[in-house]
């Protein structure tokens, strides 16, 4: 068994009071949206790598990072991922979907057409790793992968870039388009870019459930 190796901790200390930094970052955050209309502007790769390691910051199981990001600007690759993507949806809209699922659905106007796929520079196809390339454990994948999601959406946003987390579904297709191993199951496929000068976005889902609803408090006495 090994032994910890105790470094000491560098903490990040903020030039401002937290009350302060998290009102920025909120009025920052709070913009974020689900974009399905993207313009063409190409982004650098170096941009890109970046979101990634802003991503892979996120804390894992075991530090296992079960976490795979396939970057994806190809222009005959993103074709056949639009085309698969758009045959899973197919499906869905006209069979598969419940009434209660497509009447969840109907306010944010979604439907089989998945051209963003196509125009957007950058496609990112996160997988979730079910063991580690040497066939080592993993330790809650989903969790630490929702979480280095959660950062690269955050990442992005703050950089000016629109995303959206797509889940054609099943998504097995990715796994032969990409040439990726069965250990690896994919878990989200994120354009990423600038939205269009025409994009429109649902008004429907910008309303946030308020703090006292999603918010419970137990204070005490004491403080
Ligand atoms: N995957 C489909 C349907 C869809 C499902 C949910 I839940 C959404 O929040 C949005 C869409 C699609 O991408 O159209």
């Amino acid at each position: 068994m090994q032994e910890p190796n105790w470094v000491p901790h560098e903490p990040y200390v903020p030039d401002q009071p937290p009350q302060v930094v998290l009102d920025g970052l909120h009025e920052t955050l709070r913009r974020r949206r689900s974009v399905r209309m993207f313009s063409d502007r190409p982004i650098a790769r170096g941009v890109i790598e970046q979101l990634i390691r802003c991503a892979t910051t996120a804390p894992s199981g075991a530090n296992k990072q079960p976490w795979r990001f396939v970057c994806v600007a190809d222009t005959a690759l993103k074709r056949r991922i639009r085309e698969g993507a758009e045959q899973e949806e197919r499906a869905f809209y006209g069979q598969r979907a419940t009434d209660t699922w497509l009447a969840d659905l109907a306010p944010l106007g979604t439907d089989e057409n998945k051209s963003f796929l196509q125009v957007a520079p950058w496609l990112i196809v996160v997988f979730r790793m079910t063991r580690g390339d040497d066939g080592s454990q993993v330790y809650y994948p989903s969790e630490s992968v929702g979480l280095a999601v959660g950062l690269l959406l955050a990442a992005a946003q703050c950089a000016g870039l629109a995303t959206l987390t797509h889940t054609p579904s099943p998504m097995k297709f990715l796994n032969e388009i990409l040439g990726r191993p069965d250990h690896e199951r994919p878990y989200l496929l994120i354009p990423v870019g600038y939205p269009s000068e025409d994009c429109v976005v649902p008004a429907a889902a910008i309303e946030r459930k308020p703090l006292d609803e999603v918010m419970i408090v137990h204070e005490g006495d004491d403080g």
